[in-house]
């Protein structure tokens, strides 16, 4: 059922052209980042975590991960790239998860080599603590064997700078994850300019294609990441959570404020809109089928 997603994910690191996924944590807000013209979807564990009104620190259980991969998976004819976080655990967890994100539909998978538990990227004064260079190799090795369809991609993500450990260290790194297999490397920053990852792109010697989270540089366009030529996908972590947030906000305050409903009504989508994004036509068509 997902196996030509798989495929042209794959293919699409390879080919020239920069992939991009949006953010997403929940199939409707999958479904609309496909409308828009994404090349695939990022099952955000930050949005994920957000949405529950947790901090994204290893607090939900992997089962909330996977089913919402699962959900978003199931309405998507894009890829999607599945963020595993820690891989939940040692190479011995990774290899139980893999194939039940390989289940659940996912065409990718990201897994970063923080500890367990971890602490949000992007969060002043978080606990960055990486494992290992040689335990994390292990869990690479373990999620490449893990899996059935050898078009699952497993992207390494090194959080070295984001640890404030340097660029050589991320670039030791993010080499002997692509030996132990990783088809891509995705290279995370949380400095406000680009300056360090076009340092790291600039330098970086491996093979493997490279994935970058712009979050925290966006003057980073499309155009200049594409015209690295190292980088094959794009990621932009957040942007259906802080997009959701900001519409819920002001939405809310102005019901309040005029005590009604009538200001905010010719802002938002109708009730039909909805209606059709939760699928209506697929069901009126069985009723017509078998409903007698
Ligand atoms: C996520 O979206 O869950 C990520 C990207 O891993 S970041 O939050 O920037 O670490
Ligand atoms: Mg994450």
């Amino acid at each position: 059922m997902h196996h030509d997603k798989h495929r042209a994910f794959r293919a699409a690191l390879s080919s020239g052209q920069l992939f991009t996924a949006m953010a997403a944590h929940n199939p409707l807000v999958a479904k609309l980042a496909e409308e828009a013209g994404f090349g695939g979807v990022w099952a955000s564990g930050f949005e994920l975590s957000a949405s529950h009104a947790v901090p994204d620190a290893s607090i939900l259980p992997m089962s909330s991960h996977l089913e919402m991969c699962r959900a978003m998976a199931a309405v998507l004819s894009v890829p999607l790239i599945a963020d595993v976080d820690t891989g939940f655990g040692n190479a011995v967890s990774v290899s139980y998860i893999v194939p039940q994100f390989e289940a659940a539909g996912a065409s990718a998978l990201v897994m970063e080599d923080k500890s367990f538990p971890k602490d949000t990227s992007l969060r002043e004064g978080g606990r960055q603590e990486l494992v290992r260079i040689e335990e994390f190799q292990g869990k690479v090795e373990a999620a490449c064997a893990a899996r059935d369809n050898r078009d699952l991609c497993v992207i390494a993500r090194t959080e070295a700078l984001i640890a404030g450990r340097g660029q050589a260290e991320a670039i030791r790194r993010a080499l002997a994850y692509e030996e132990a297999g990783a088809d891509a490397i995705l290279v995370h920053s949380k400095q406000k300019t680009p300056d360090e990852i076009l340092a790291f792109v600039a330098a970086w010697p491996g093979r493997a294609p490279l994935v970058l989270v712009p979050t925290a540089y966006p003057r980073l366009t499309e155009r200049d990441i594409a015209a690295l030529g190292k980088v094959a996908v794009v990621i932009y972590g957040n942007h259906a959570i802080r997009a959701a947030v900001a519409a819920w906000r002001s939405v809310f305050r102005q019901i309040r404020q005029d005590g009604g409903l009538l200001g905010v009504e010719p802002g938002l989508p109708t009730v039909a809109e909805i209606v059709e994004l939760q699928g209506d036509a697929h069901m009126r068509s069985i009723e017509q089928r078998f409903l007698r």
